[in-house]
């Protein structure tokens, strides 16, 4: 006789603190429970906003590289950057400026490095996070390689990933949660879902109901929430980190936002998706959001805005200066970071380069 039994099963759960509309739909964690408490939260996220507009504006006036936006997705970056201890390592994508700024990296130091000097990602204050990662989803198995690293040595550190939906797609997602799972690593893997891969719209990126789901088929938890919630990215974000540096093995954190601008500086997206999605997830905000709950609770004003936004703009200003007043490195320097031994090949291109550049200086 055939029988059937049920061999695994699994659920996702799904966080929200503070809807779209600023409610509290959930008893408030700890650390949210004062108003008050969540402004350097809110200062984080309007600070990383004004660097986004800026970046954009250097680039548009020629005075740095591409850049990728990260605008709209302020409550992910700030949750999760928070959440971490400084001992702690991360291993970001091209997007993830707040999250640096959250972990006390300078803005000069990014402007520096989307200029085209990579001198910037030698951080001063967290020297061993990782830089800017480009090819997507190779720094998922560099995290589990690093968690590896912090379990053998016994060290109560976290190896966090950052990665994107798109990212999902790639083995290296799988073959980094898997190796986490079965060594049972220190470490949190965030796919900070934007709803966008370039023009691959979340939709066609995969037709399972969530990224985080994607965990469970190495063994390993996969939770989602709303990635405007600053309270929700922080809970979970403290949650995981917790966990994984008391032995308790790595998770998967899906925030659920949206990439307001254009892919990079270099792509237009009103070529593949209509303005009136756009519209519609600005009711999103995640800063209007915060920033209605602090004034509804009575823990912020329109004055102490204005005058946040004159400061936070000050500094913004500030450190384009410092970035534009810094003179580029001489071109040869680009293989400096490559290979302990340069090949000879690339000896011969770098001379080549130091000639030009002291000719130039002639
Ligand atoms: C290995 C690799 N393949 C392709 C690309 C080109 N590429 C750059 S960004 C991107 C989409 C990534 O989307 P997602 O992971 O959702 O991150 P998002 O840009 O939305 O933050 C692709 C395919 C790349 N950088 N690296
Ligand atoms: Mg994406």
């Amino acid at each position: 006789m055939l029988t059937m039994k049920k061999v695994a099963s699994f659920e996702v759960e799904y966080f929200q603190y503070l809807n779209a509309d600023s409610q509290v739909v959930a008893e408030l964690p700890s650390f949210a429970q004062n108003a008050a408490d969540l402004i350097p939260f809110y200062r984080e996220m309007v600070l990383t906003r004004l660097f986004d507009q800026k970046a954009v504006v250097l680039q548009r006036t020629g005075r740095m590289g591409t850049y990728a936006s990260s605008e709209g997705q302020e409550a992910s970056m700030i949750g999760l950057g928070r959440a971490m201890r400084r001992e702690d390592v991360l291993f970001p994508t091209y997007r993830e400026h707040g999250v640096y700024f959250a972990r006390g990296v300078s803005m000069t130091e990014i402007f520096t490095y989307w200029g085209g000097n990579e001198s910037g990602m030698n951080f001063s204050r967290v020297p061993d996070d990782f830089p800017v990662c480009i090819p997507i989803a190779t720094q998922i198995p560099h995290a589990a390689g690093a968690a590896y690293a912090f379990k053998y040595r016994k060290q109560a550190r976290v190896a966090v990933a950052v990665c994107g939906d798109g990212a999902t797609s790639k083995g290296d997602f799988y073959e980094g949660l898997n190796a986490a799972g079965v060594w049972n690593l220190p470490c949190v893997f965030v796919v900070v879902n934007n709803q966008w891969a370039i023009s691959l719209p979340r939709s066609k990126q995969s037709v399972c109901q969530t990224m985080a789901q994607k965990a469970i088929a190495a063994g390993i938890p996969g939770e989602q929430c709303d990635g405007n919630d600053v309270i929700a990215v922080y809970d979970r974000m403290d949650q995981a980190l917790r966990k994984a540096r008391s032995g308790g093995g790595p998770t998967v954190l899906e925030a659920v936002t949206y990439r307001m601008r254009d892919h990079t500086t270099a792509d237009d997206a009103s070529r593949y998706r209509q303005q009136e999605e756009v519209d519609q997830q600005r009711k999103r905000d995640p800063i209007m959001r915060l920033k209605k709950y602090l004034v509804e609770q009575h823990a912020w004003s329109e004055e102490q805005d204005e005058q946040l936004l004159s400061e936070v703009g000050a500094d913004v200003e500030a450190a384009t200066k410092e970035y534009l007043d810094t003179p580029p490195r001489p071109p040869h320097t680009i293989f400096d970071c490559l290979y302990e031994t340069l090949p000879k090949a690339y000896l011969e291109q770098m001379s080549q380069l130091s000639k030009q550049g002291e000719a130039s200086h002639e």
